[in-house]
């Protein structure tokens, strides 16, 4: 039975299942869940996902809601590929702490520096909060640039979830007005993230 994607297009955390299945190349349908219009919220949707958020997987009988368990579900699915790490425990803990320095340092940053620019209403913005959020951000981008300054990918030389991961957090950034040109592997490896087919067909370029 094809998998199926509850998602909406333009979220990042939709972008980053749908970057795995492509990258995977495994047969999905993507049923749009319409956050503008609060679908999200809506019992039938609550009754697949209780956290009432995009995205969410069903393959089956099973669903699985947190877009880095439905990266680790999806890659487990084609292990010959090794866009976990593989079987080596290092290499597969070296993959996890990306996803993990994302969630926890990248993602929050962003998505304060996102809210205080644009999603707010102008009167609830604070520059304060956008100011300690650049600070937060550019430190953990000094991390990634340091480990993309020795390898092509975050987890080595080959794509790996921790790249998948990550690039939809960061990608956003230009919209948002962050400069990402001082960090000049990050940008080099974001780009050549962004000219895998499978990123175009996720994103829509
Ligand atoms: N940690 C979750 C975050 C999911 C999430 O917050 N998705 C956003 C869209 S990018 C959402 O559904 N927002 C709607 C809402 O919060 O009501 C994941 O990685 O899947």
């Amino acid at each position: 039975m094809t998998m199926k994607l509850h998602g909406f297009p333009m979220s990042p955390n939709t972008q980053r299942a749908r970057f795995a299945l492509e990258e995977l190349d495994i047969a999905y349908e993507l049923e749009v869940v319409d956050l503008m219009a609060g679908a999200q919220k809506a019992p039938e949707y609550l009754a697949i996902n209780p956290a009432g958020r995009v995205p969410c997987l069903v393959d089956g009988d099973f669903s699985l809601f947190e877009s880095n368990a439905i990266l680790g579900y999806l890659a487990a699915q084609k292990p010959e590929r090794k866009l976990d790490g593989g079987a080596d425990a290092r290499a597969r803990a070296e993959v996890t702490k990306w996803m993990f320095f994302g969630c926890a340092h990248l993602g929050p940053a962003v998505q304060q520096i996102f809210a205080h620019t644009m999603r707010l209403p102008p009167e609830k913005r604070l520059p304060q909060v956008v100011e300690t959020a650049r600070a937060d951000l550019d430190r953990a981008l000094k991390v990634l640039e340091g480990r993309l300054a020795k390898s092509s990918h975050l987890g080595g030389d080959t794509l790996t979830l921790a790249d998948i991961s990550v690039a939809p957090i960061l990608s956003p950034l230009a919209m948002l007005g962050v400069d990402l040109t001082p960090f000049v592997a990050v940008s080099a490896w974001l780009a050549a993230i962004k000219a895998r087919p499978s990123w175009v067909s996720a994103t829509g370029g």
